[in-house]
């Protein structure tokens, strides 16, 4: 990738260069000690493992405004009072930053990067025009679309439903915006096009058909995949589930939710899932836990990489630095091939009080080595440690004879009580959680 130092007329970033890799003992807050792009790690490189994307609604929009009070972050980019000339000047800060953090991707909603008109004609006119500079951006910088999507979780007009919505006008305007931004993740080669469903859920069952909307979904989704595919969208659509918030019952609550609704409406072939750590841990999960359930039914698409906070339990997407759950995410990714042509997108806020500039590339930064000593270290355990061997060992009796017959579908219910009786009472086996946990701290050095 050429790094640009001033796109535009204008360095949005002074004082900040290309973020070099220092190695461990460095001490420099913008250098990597980890993240060295052109490591090779069981046979790949970590930018290749990783695919990293920034979240433009975050790093680019996310000014720390929170229900108590406004925002706290000056965007020095952001002076012009005309919509379109600040958008075009956010555009120009975003690709700074993207190319001075040597990241390779980037992802948007519709509304993060062209600002909603008057119309539904001078939206998407809005949005057309945005996409042709950041279509140039993405040539000149060599920096990829991960996904597009569209907001249909902001407007008013989704306050009881986007594709869910119990007036019929409503789905239309989805359909519109939907559509739109179909249109620009195609223009601008995206790999991945995303559905979150904000609105897509409900607060109470006294005023809602719950089948009717999830219904309504399916419908929907089968239309913009027939339109995706017919106008050339080769990519994978996702489908990234969350349990609640902004709705109390989300309809799209966790990986095994979204997968049995896949398969319902016959999504499977095209949707895969894009799952987010604190999403998963709101559902009362682990991230490996979803992350495992989607490459078992062969739907594993993209993860929006964060962390909610252990003690409170909301969403409160912090950028992921926990080692542990950095570990046990790239044991379950390694183990299972990677991540195909999904990534890991920064859907992750700097706090409200993390108010200088630099302070955005150290998140960035922070996290982006935790994953990468966590690719090492998951490697080094898979490759060095007996864990393998004793989680495989662990099924060794469906291996041969019965236990393989079994697993092969050929023992009935009777001929499996019989061999209870031949067999008599199981030897005792210890699961050894405790020696699992060891090795892991073992390793995480
Ligand atoms: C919000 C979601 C959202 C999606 C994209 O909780 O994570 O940011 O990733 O619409
Ligand atoms: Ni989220
Ligand atoms: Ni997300």
């Amino acid at each position: 990738m050429s790094v640009k130092l001033t796109i535009g007329n204008k360095e949005h970033f002074p004082g900040i260069g290309k973020i070099p890799f220092e190695g461990p003992d460095s001490s420099n807050p913008l250098a990597f000690k980890y993240y060295d792009e052109k490591k090779v790690v069981a046979g790949k490189t970590m930018k290749d493992h990783f695919r990293f994307a920034i979240a433009y609604w975050h790093s680019f929009c996310g000014n720390g405004s929170d229900p108590f009070g406004p925002g706290t972050i000056d965007f020095p980019w952001n002076e012009s009072d005309d919509d379109m000339q600040a958008a075009k000047d956010k555009l120009d800060a975003a690709f700074e930053f993207i190319t001075k953090l040597g990241v390779g991707f980037y992802c948007f909603h519709d509304r993060d990067i062209a600002p909603e008109g008057d119309s539904v004609a001078e939206s998407v006119k809005n949005l057309n025009e945005i996409v042709a500079l950041a279509k140039a951006k993405q040539a000149e910088s060599g920096v990829e679309l991960l996904w597009g999507t569209a907001n249909v979780f902001s407007h008013k007009r989704y306050t009881n439903g986007a594709t869910t919505n119990p007036d019929f006008q409503v789905v239309t305007h989805v359909a519109a915006q939907v559509k739109a931004a179909i249109d620009a993740t195609i223009e601008l080669g995206g790999s991945n096009y995303v559905f979150w469903g904000g609105r897509e859920g409900y607060y109470s069952l006294l005023n809602t058909n719950m089948k009717r909307e999830i219904d309504h979904l399916g419908t929907f989704l089968q239309k913009a995949r027939d339109y995706g595919r017919a106008n050339g969208f080769k990519g994978n659509f996702l489908i990234e589930p969350k349990p609640m918030e902004p709705t109390k019952h989300q309809y799209d609550f966790d990986s095994a939710t979204v997968i049995g609704f896949l398969n319902k409406f016959g999504l499977e072939k095209d949707f895969k899932l894009n799952i987010e750590n604190n999403h998963a841990t709101l559902a009362g999960h682990t991230f490996e836990h979803d992350v495992q359930t989607a490459f078992d039914a062969g739907l594993l698409g993209s993860l929006d990489v964060n962390q909610g906070d252990p003690h409170n339990g909301w969403d409160t997407d912090e950028f992921m630095t926990n080692m542990y759950d950095a570990t046990k995410l790239m044991l379950v990714i390694l183990e299972n091939g990677g991540i195909g042509q999904g990534g890991m997108n920064f859907d992750a806020k700097r706090r409200r009080s993390s108010t200088d500039a630099q302070d955005l590339f150290i998140a960035h930064i922070s996290s982006m080595d935790a994953l990468a000593r966590g690719l090492i270290i998951a490697n080094d355990i898979l490759e060095n440690s007996d864990l393998p061997k004793m989680k495989k060992a662990r099924y060794a009796s469906f291996n041969s004879g019965d236990g393989s017959k079994f697993e092969k579908s050929e023992l009935g219910l009777s001929e499996l009580a019989d061999l209870a009786v031949e067999l008599g009472e199981p030897k005792q086996l210890s699961g050894k959680q405790e020696l699992y946990e060891m090795i892991l701290n073992q390793y995480i050095r």
